[in-house]
């Protein structure tokens, strides 16, 4: 037993570890450098002062994430739990001081100490968990769910290698492994003993239960095991810690065991990596689904872990599982973590000897799904012979599902078979498929997209039988993203800017209060200052991509920015289409109402989608024609930004004048980079997409360029045969800017290079860029008028920002609070304080 002496003392250390001051953080700094990393100032390396810092930071937030699962344990307040594949989380460090509410304290801490905190800031390497808006979302919401007070758990995978680090080479993008957990990752904290037995393969068989009833079982022909890393994710202006529990894969014990005591060494090893390939690597998406069998397993692999681990919760808090959907809401986001719906049916059957109705009861009002889009080749399906391999038991479950659901459908839509067919959670075919989004959609009571116009295309077109079928299941939250990061952290200037003009800070929190702008809008002195923050921001990614690129960018230019992954759909060669008119204008000498642009493109193309890549390509060549030649250098340059990740973004958005938001109508379900420019000040050019039409909407038609088809006009054309070809033989400009890129002029002769893409273009353009090319470029000249007038351009911006409250994430939050989980706030008190 500790004497009182030694309590005392500790008591004294702990607080020595939260201390908010100044001296204390310094003090732990140093301290944290000579315990953790054993270096001392004079020889410590910048990563070593990162680590130090990293660890101070930490042990700040342990004392809330405890208090956090404490009053949460006590309380036994209501669960959410977001089950992703992906969570694109971004640099910790200098999110983690904002929410803290430290980073001045940190900062001059660390000066006083000779340490720059923004070059410690700069060294972190960022866990690049996703691929892009959908795992950017869920490290959104994350955040803004501990900010709401929200009790919740991320549930997701530890991949030893995130998303590639794209190179570009020779103007190709060219793929680097991530290796981000290489120096270690002071955010986490291992759990090795909450781990769970995921199985695979194997077969099921019946038995006699107890009570001589008949059930089933699974025995699997392997395991592996799950092992929890956490890592705490705090809310701003809430003492709430919320945590994001991520799966590392592991052998089994048993099978360490049983191999290494028979002797069989290597063969041992051999297994030990084997299962330990399963949390190696995030599959980049878009890619072909074919042979994705370790996809798969992920995706089991995750929701085993994580409805056991849900179901250990329940046990050890609330008790018997009758009541676990009220303990736990669970919301998947999209299908990747689909199969939870016939995982959590086979513990409930299977491991707690429910019977069919009670556990069906439990599975449908635990789960929520988020579809996040309507691309058809983006909705997953898997083959049932792949399944009957390595998940026999949940194959049978989904067809008893399937049985029942049918029956339904039959009973509602008599004789309609066709229907029925349509339904079915599997699609017959050469290949019989599993339909995970129909899996998804009939597992949960409630189904959401993320913008009105995609949330009214998935009732209309997507699942146009299921809301036949069930109209009340259907939602709309619109995204949002947290101000904190995309605002506060990577735009302090804009932040001070903002706090100085509304006379508090209270919009960090609720965006809303940015209204408090719009009195001052047209106030000269704000806009002035308005103008230096952009100017400033527009210096600093000058600064960086000189360093990073060799581009010079001119500041004094209009900073045009197009930055999202690379795909058809988002049309960045109708961008490019645009730049090669704008060259062909200077070069003829017809530069009247022309304003100088630097268009910024960044994003990365999966590694297998060729058209994505030949467009990065051909970036880079027009982009090095067109910064070589001295005759138009004075009005346009070209940079693409190389490896757009989070830490990256958070130099684009505050630089941006212009956001580039230009999918085909129909096509973005959302967007969330758009709410990012917006909330930076930058004007939209973009069509009637996603979220951008509320984002125009809010900030008012009058300060947004709309061009383009509507998501109506797109599906008459379609319906009544679209014809690219006769606008390349109808519009003389647009023939000749094809013509161009076909010349050799951006490829050193070659004309074959960017064939597939132009042929494409002129014979098939599923993306309708040629349809939209002239309104387009018509709407880049109205840019072009206002932007003259900087007064005019100033005031749009500020009103931009002023109306973009709505598109915060804690609105997103509480919109999913109320309407879909139904739980509410859980503060936690600052006891100590
Ligand atoms: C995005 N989807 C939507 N998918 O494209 C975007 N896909 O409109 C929306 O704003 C965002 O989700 C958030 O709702 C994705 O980002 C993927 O990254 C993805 C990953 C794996 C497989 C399929």
């Amino acid at each position: 037993m500790n004497s009182p002496d030694t309590t005392v003392q500790q008591a004294k250390r702990e607080h020595t570890r939260t201390g908010m001051s100044k001296d204390a953080f310094q003090r732990d700094l140093l301290d944290n450098l000579f315990y953790i990393q054993g270096r001392f100032r004079e020889v410590a390396t910048p990563h070593d002062l990162y680590m130090a810092a990293a660890y101070t930071t930490r042990d700040r937030l342990l004392a809330r994430w405890v208090k956090s699962a404490q009053t949460f344990k006590a309380t036994h307040a209501r669960t959410v739990c977001y089950l992703s594949a992906e969570y694109l989380l971004g640099p910790h460090l200098a999110s983690n001081l904002v929410n803290l509410g430290i980073t001045e304290t940190a900062r001059a801490a660390a000066e006083e100490l000779g340490m720059d905190m923004d070059a410690l800031i700069e060294e972190e390497e960022e866990p690049g968990l996703g691929n892009g808006g959908l795992g950017r979302l869920a490290a959104c919401f994350m955040e803004s769910l501990a900010t709401c007070q929200i009790p919740a758990i991320g549930y997701g995978i530890r991949y030893e290698f995130g998303i590639f680090k794209q190179a570009i080479e020779d103007g190709w993008q060219v793929e680097k492994g991530d290796n981000w957990l290489r120096n270690g990752n002071p955010w986490e904290i291992p759990r090795p003993k909450i781990s769970f037995a995921v199985g695979f393969g194997g077969h099921t068989e019946s038995y006699r239960d107890e009570r001589s009833q008949v059930r089933l079982r699974w025995q699997p022909a392997f395991e592996i095991r799950g092992v929890a890393y956490d890592t705490p994710i705090l809310g701003y202006g809430s003492q709430n810690v919320n945590l994001l529990r991520l799966w590392k894969a592991e052998a089994s014990e048993s099978l360490d065991l049983q191999a290494f005591n028979t002797g069989d060494y290597y063969g041992a090893v051999h297994a030990k990596i084997e299962a330990e390939t399963l949390s190696k690597v995030l599959y980049p998406n878009d890619e072909p689904e074919a042979g994705k069998e370790l996809r798969l397993k992920q995706q089991y692999f995750l929701v085993s872990c994580s409805m056991q681990d849900m179901i250990r919760l329940h046990l050890n808090t609330v008790g018997p599982l009758e009541g676990f959907a009220d303990k736990f809401t669970v919301q998947l986001n999209d299908t990747h973590p689909a199969l939870a719906v016939a995982e959590l049916m086979r513990l409930l059957l299977d491991r707690h000897a429910m019977t069919w109705e009670e556990a069906w009861g439990i599975t449908h009002k635990t789960f929520c799904y988020t579809n996040h889009t309507l691309l058809p080749e983006a909705l997953e399906t898997w083959p049932v012979s792949l399944f009957e391999r390595l998940l026999p038991r949940h194959l049978e479950i989904i067809y008893e599902i399937n049985r029942r659901f049918l029956d339904e459908v039959r009973m509602r839509f008599l004789g309609d078979e066709a229907r029925v067919r349509r339904m079915s959670l599997i699609a017959e075919g050469h290949e019989r498929r599993v339909r995970m989004a129909h899996l998804a959609v009939v597992g949960s009571h409630a189904v959401n997209g993320v913008a009105k116009l995609h949330s009214y295309l998935v009732k209309a077109m997507l699942f146009k039988d299921f809301a036949e079928l069930w109209p009340e299941r259907f939602h709309n939250v619109t995204n949002g993203v947290t101000p904190r990061r995309f605002v506060v952290v990577a735009n302090p200037r804009l932040a001070k800017l903002i706090t100085e003009t509304c006379g508090q800070d209270d919009w960090i929190r609720d965006l809303e209060q940015l209204r408090a702008l719009e009195p001052h809008v047209d106030d000269a002195g704000l806009q002035g200052r308005w103008q230096e923050v952009k100017r400033a921001a527009k210096q600093d990614l000058a600064q960086w991509m000189k360093q990073a690129t060799g581009i010079e960018l001119d500041p004094e230019s209009m900073f045009d920015v197009q930055a999202k992954r690379i795909h058809e759909y988002k049309r960045q060669h109708l961008k490019v289409l645009h730049i090669v008119r704008c060259y062909q204008r200077i070069k003829q000498g017809q530069v009247q109402g022309l304003v100088p642009r630097t268009f910024i493109f960044g994003g990365k193309a999966a590694p297998g989608y060729f058209m994505a890549k030949l467009i990065i390509k051909l970036i880079n060549a027009v982009a090095e024609v067109v910064n070589n030649d001295p005759q138009v250098n004075d009005w346009i340059r070209v940079a693409f930004m190389p490896d757009f990740n989070v830490k990256n973004g958070q130099r684009l958005y505050p630089a941006a004048e212009l956001s580039e938001q230009i999918s085909l109508a129909g096509k973005e379900a959302s967007g969330t980079g758009n709410m990012k420019f917006s909330m930076n000040g930058a004007l939209t050019i973009g069509t009637l997409d996603g979220a951008n039409i509320e984002i125009r909407e809010a900030v008012g038609p009058e300060n947004f360029f709309l061009f383009g088809l509507t998501a109506e006009e797109v599906l008459q054309r379609q319906m009544t045969g679209y014809r690219p070809w006769e606008y390349y033989q109808n519009d003389p400009e647009l023939k000749s800017d094809l013509d161009l890129i076909n010349s050799g002029l951006f490829s050193h002769g070659d004309t074959q290079l960017f064939r597939p893409l132009t042929d494409n273009l002129i014979n098939h353009d599923p993306f309708m860029v040629l349809a939209d090319y002239r309104a387009y470029l018509e709407c880049q000249e109205q840019v072009d008028r206002i932007y003259r007038d900087p007064e005019r351009w100033t005031r749009m911006s500020i009103l931009n920002v002023a109306r973009i409250g709505y598109f915060s994430s804690d609105r997103a939050i509480r919109e999913y609070a109320e309407r879909i989980w139904q739980v509410g706030p859980q503060p936690v008190l600052d006891t100590e304080h």
